[in-house]
């Protein structure tokens, strides 16, 4: 298997003035792209080469120790990015169970975006910023570089792309700003979608 960009659902410009036309058109074809070439160029010629990107990173003690780091870093910025996509989406509604789940582990939606910035801004350097099910419990959490949840056994339902990379056009050092923009562009459908899978 290559790995290959998986298509965008929307143009560069939809999420106007949240996340920047700019930003999205080098974030997905030159960043996300770039996460694929190398994973590709690893994975070439090893028996690895045709397994799924979910399977690479979900156990990374079984990855040969020479492409462990490519596979965490190129496949993981390959996973995340496919997954931010996503989630990623304009006039959508807070909705569903997940709704339900996350006012019942956090008090409130607000109170939930107060730890999830918090999280987000407490991140140092390069990461992401995660809302997960971690065996059905509704967690906060973020990872370092391209380090994704399901290495931790933890299914993703939201995250924050917390590269300079992903906000520095339109927010420059501004993370607080990023993280609030990011708030109106939740897919929240696409949340609930994310939680019903983590519960089978
Ligand atoms: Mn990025």
């Amino acid at each position: 298997m290559t790995h290959t960009l998986p298509k965008l659902n929307y143009k560069y410009d939809s999420l106007e003035p949240y996340i920047d036309t700019k930003t999205m058109e080098i974030h997905y074809t030159k960043h996300h792209q770039a996460y694929i070439d190398k994973l590709n160029a690893a994975v070439q010629g090893t028996k690895l080469e045709k397994e799924p990107v979910e399977n690479l990173l979900m156990d990374l003690k079984k990855i040969p120790d020479n492409l462990r780091i490519a596979i965490q870093n190129h496949g993981g910025g390959h996973f995340n990015h496919s997954f931010f996509w996503q989630i990623l989406k304009k006039d959508i509604k807070p909705q569903g169970d997940v709704i339900k789940a996350i006012e019942k582990t956090f008090g409130s939606l607000e109170k939930f975006k107060e730890q999830f910035s918090q999280a987000a801004l407490g991140r140092f350097g390069s990461g992401w910023a995660w809302l997960v099910s971690n065996k059905g419990k509704l967690e906060i959490t973020t990872t370092l570089n391209q380090d994704c949840p399901i290495s931790e056994n933890k299914y993703p339902l939201l995250g924050l792309d917390l590269w300079e990379h992903s906000y520095y056009i339109k927010h420059m050092w501004n993370r607080t700003a990023y993280i609030q923009d990011f708030f109106q562009v939740i897919n929240w459908k696409q949340v609930e979608e994310n939680y019903k899978k983590a519960k089978k």
